[in-house]
């Protein structure tokens, strides 16, 4: 068989590529994803954590973490996810051990304000091939990382947007899609004492065609109605569901559908 023919899809119910399906979505309202970290949430706990957010009304299911990824546990998790969800899967990749076959999808970002080429394209280029091996769908995104940037800012060496210039984040989203990213996605880090500013995602949004993804200490529903109200179009929350459970994530995806209820 050719490497450029996907095989049938095991018994999953997700189905199809994912990124026609989110843009179709994200034109009808704001789209919420989950976040899950196979290392904190391994197996089975991944899929349980994936059929609570599901069941409060998360999109997508994203699995990724900074540490203690392999193929092994990233497939697991993935697995887990489909037996146990509808979601779409997708890999929010932490570089090559990121990378399993039983997701649908993988967000294949550059890093574009690291200061390090393996962010920006080395690691994508090491990658690739093994991407069209695995018939991973790969979804183009320009990934910024605002300041204080947490995690993924140190480790990717950014040089973070500044919280207070709107104007310069919104020239390095611009840039991402002048690029061809079919996503961008503005990240102030995993755990960040506040969200992304309303100024800059306002600032973004004016400019940008694509989707905005924000992400990164979103931890209430007016976290979140602020930064669907400037622009969002999908909110990413991870560290909600870890340590608050359902009843920290549901206030917020309530946000989402209320929004979404305000579009049709
Ligand atoms: C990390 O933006 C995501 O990439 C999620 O951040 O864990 O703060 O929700 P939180």
């Amino acid at each position: 068989m050719s490497p450029t023919t996907r095989p049938a899809p095991p018994a999953r119910r997700f189905q199809g590529p994912v990124l026609p399906w989110l843009l179709d979505h994200v034109r009808a309202g704001p789209v919420h994803f989950t976040l899950i970290d196979p290392d904190k949430t391994p197996g089975a706990k991944a899929g349980e954590a994936a059929a609570r957010a599901e069941s409060l009304g998360t999109d997508v299911v994203m699995l990724g973490g900074s540490t203690g990824i392999t193929p092994d546990r990233m497939g697991q998790a993935a697995r887990a996810v489909h037996e146990r969800t509808t979601r779409p899967v997708v890999i929010f990749p932490q570089g090559p051990d990121s990378l399993t076959g039983e997701a649908d999808a993988l967000l294949f970002m550059s890093l574009l304000n690291s200061r390090d080429l393996r962010m920006v394209v080395r690691a994508q280029a090491a990658t690739s091939l093994k991407v069209r091996s695995l018939h991973l769908e790969p979804i183009p995104m320009g990934y910024l990382v605002v300041a204080p940037g947490m995690k993924v800012g140190e480790v990717g060496s950014a040089d973070c947007l500044a919280r207070n210039d709107p104007k310069a984040a919104a020239a390095w989203a611009l840039a991402a899609e002048y690029l061809g990213m079919r996503l961008v996605y503005l990240e102030a880090g995993s755990g960040a004492p506040s969200p992304v500013p309303i100024e800059l995602v306002r600032a973004v949004r004016q400019v940008l065609s694509v989707p905005l993804i924000v992400g990164g200490g979103i931890r209430s529903a007016e976290h979140a109605r602020a930064l669907l109200d400037a622009g969002a179009q999908v909110l990413v929350t991870g560290t909600i569901l870890e340590e608050g459970g359902e009843g920290a994530l549901g206030p917020i995806l309530r946000e989402v559908k209320d929004a979404r209820g305000r579009r049709t």
